[in-house]
């Protein structure tokens, strides 16, 4: 019996009773991170993508009083284009469920929910992390301390770049997260395939990343583990050229005041606008690319935990 403050979308239901793989979705991409109507264009085309990879998508949001795992397309179109949609994460969850308000889930909180569906294997564009200055303002994304604690898989093009991503590795090595990067040595910059850190960790197919996942939950290290896959170099942003638009966006955020949970949806609309929609492309790209990697490696873990 499903927990009863779960709604389970009839495809993905089906999929689990059978034992076939489904990939977890979130939705505050949809909502807070692209703006309409490409943000529902790619919701559908990363559902195709994980299908035509062999694996069920389900798309996690809130809604009536209820975690929806799994969205209609009617719902899906919801999500990206009705006003006063909260972004969720972890926090919000009893707030926004008991007010039956409608929620889009961060990676937070759309890993809690993927646990509670016994889902194991989430593809997101880049996770939360450590803000730049966060020495000063403590921002730092609820996605880490989660990942600490859930034992749901995360793929993702890495750490958005506009973090502070070396800080966000030592917490990742702190908190016993796993960093693994598919196919290449250096962690990759979320816009571009390089961050220029090198990467804890690195595989280069998805049944190696399976059998991992599958060697650590099977020691009880509860837990995520972060996989990072680059964009091919021919959708990339090159790294210099995207942090001069990064440093411009901190710095009119900083102008504007812009604070807590407004400051990631800030900076990736201001991006998108001054890029003249190159980053909003790379990060349609990059979701895409994940959504095949996330679902190769749903496959292969589903085979491996027969
Ligand atoms: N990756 C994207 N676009 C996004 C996000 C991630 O490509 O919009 C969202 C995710 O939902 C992530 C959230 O969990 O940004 C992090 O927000 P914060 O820094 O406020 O924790
Ligand atoms: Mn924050």
């Amino acid at each position: 019996m499903a927990h009863p403050l779960l709604h389970i979308l009839p495809e993905v239901e089906q999929a689990l009773q059978q034992g076939r793989p489904v990939v977890a979705l979130e939705s505050t991409i949809i909502s807070h991170g692209m703006p309409y109507p490409k943000n529902v264009d790619t919701a559908i085309a990363v559902e195709d993508m994980v299908r035509s990879n062999g694996a069920t998508p389900a798309t996690i949001a809130i809604m009536d009083g209820k975690c929806y795992v799994g969205l209609t397309k009617q719902q899906l179109e919801l999500f990206g284009n009705a006003k006063g949609v909260w972004k969720v994460s972890l926090r919000d969850i009893p707030y926004v469920l008991s007010k039956k308000l409608n929620g889009a889930t961060t990676v937070a909180a759309t890993m809690r929910i993927t646990a509670m569906a016994g889902l194991k294997i989430f593809v997101t564009g880049g996770t939360g992390g450590v803000h730049r200055g966060a020495e000063n303002s403590m921002d730092i994304s609820a996605d880490l301390t989660e990942m600490a604690q859930t034992s749901v898989a995360v793929v993702s093009a890495g750490v958005k770049s506009i973090l502070d991503i070396g800080l966000t590795l030592e917490y990742f090595e702190t908190k016993g997260i796993p960093v693994v990067t598919y196919g290449q040595d250096q962690l990759p910059g979320f816009y571009s395939s390089y961050s220029g850190y090198p990467s804890p960790l690195r595989l280069d197919t998805p049944e190696e990343i399976a059998a991992m996942l599958k060697t650590k939950w099977a020691m009880g290290l509860e837990g995520s583990v972060l996989i990072a896959n680059p964009l091919p170099p021919s959708l990339e942003i090159p790294k210099d050229e995207m942090e001069k638009h990064i440093l411009t966006a901190l710095a009119a955020a900083d102008k504007e005041q812009v604070k807590g949970k407004e400051i990631t949806p800030f900076l990736l609309s201001w991006l998108a606008k001054h890029t003249a929609g190159e980053s909003l492309q790379s990060n349609i790209a990059l979701i895409l690319h994940n959504a095949a990697l996330g679902a190769k490696i749903a496959v292969a873990f589903a085979m491996q935990t027969k």
